[in-house]
């Protein structure tokens, strides 16, 4: 069974995750299927891209599949990694890609969300950043992006206690561009789409390629880049990572000793 559905009409191309299942979970399957999807959505001239769940999901997507994190020793969220490099294909894709938003929000997800260029939510949309969960030591592009996008301190708080930000926190936040009724969610997104479909492409496209390498435009000597990735080291190398991911396969409230 194919992990999303994919949709193109009046130039408006739709990813609807499709994987209840696993609550939408992006495993390496799911985010081939996405990569392949955008690019033939593209062959058809695609303007904008919607990014969903099915109507009346309770979960948008439970983030990274736990099941495919590499065991202590190995960077989890490398540049390789499926789920990074996702990331990079939204945040880089010439078009704008609208996040409509029903259901939880976890970890990667989060991130996935926020790559995309507009995020639409209701009141079940929440968004729970769960590195500090599991025991992972998020990856620096990742850290700039939630930095750039939401107050420095709200990222914290996020990023800390590991709860759900409530609709309401995260439109306050920054996080939510809109937060609308569940009932009129898919209307307003579709229309926005539709308004956004009749500016002009390249226009818009170049305007997003300038945002992005502006938003990204933070040097970085060598020394501190690696100062950086050693500090990420120091986690994944740890006891505590391993216990995370042992913990979730085995369904149990992980034990951190900070070793
Ligand atoms: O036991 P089965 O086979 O039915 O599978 C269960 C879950 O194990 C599976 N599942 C996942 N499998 C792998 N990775 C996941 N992230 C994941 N999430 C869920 O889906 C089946 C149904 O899950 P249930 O727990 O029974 O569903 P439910 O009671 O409705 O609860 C839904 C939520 C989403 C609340 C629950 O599944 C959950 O807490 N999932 C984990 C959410 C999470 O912590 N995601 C972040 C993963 N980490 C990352 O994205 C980054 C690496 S990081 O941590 O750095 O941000």
């Amino acid at each position: 069974m194919a992990l999303i559905t994919t949709q193109l009409q009046d130039n408006i191309g739709t990813i609807t995750f499709n994987n209840p299942k696993h609550r939408n979970v992006l495993s390496s399957a799911a985010i081939s299927e996405m990569i392949q999807a955008i690019a033939a959505l593209q062959k058809g001239k695609m303007r904008v891209l919607i990014l969903r769940a099915p109507k009346g999901s309770k979960v948008w997507s439970a983030g990274h599949d736990v099941h495919e994190l590499p065991m202590p020793g190995r960077d989890p969220l490398a540049y390789n990694d499926p789920l990074v490099t996702i990331l990079r294909s939204i945040q880089s894709l010439p078009i704008p890609v609208i996040a409509m938003l029903e259901g939880s929000v976890w970890g990667g997800a989060c991130d996935l969300a926020l790559s995309c260029d507009i995020l639409i939510g209701c009141q079940s949309s929440s968004f729970c950043m769960t590195p500090a969960k599991i025991g992972v030591p998020y990856n620096v592009s990742g850290i700039l992006h939630f930095i750039n996008i939401m107050g420095v301190n709200f990222a914290k708080e996020m990023f800390f206690t590991a709860e759900p930000l409530s609709a309401e926190q995260a439109a306050k936040a920054g996080l939510l561009n809109h937060l609308v009724d569940v009932e009129s969610l898919e209307d307003f997104t579709y229309e926005m789409a539709a308004k956004i479909t009749r500016n002009s492409p390249l226009s818009i496209g170049v305007i997003k390629e300038q945002i992005r390498l502006l938003a990204s435009a933070h040097p970085l000597s060598p020394l501190t880049f690696e100062r950086i990735q050693g500090l990420r080291r120091t986690v994944y190398d740890s006891k505590d990572y391993g216990e995370g991911i042992t913990a979730f396969l085995e369904k149990r409230t992980p034990v951190f000793t900070g070793e």
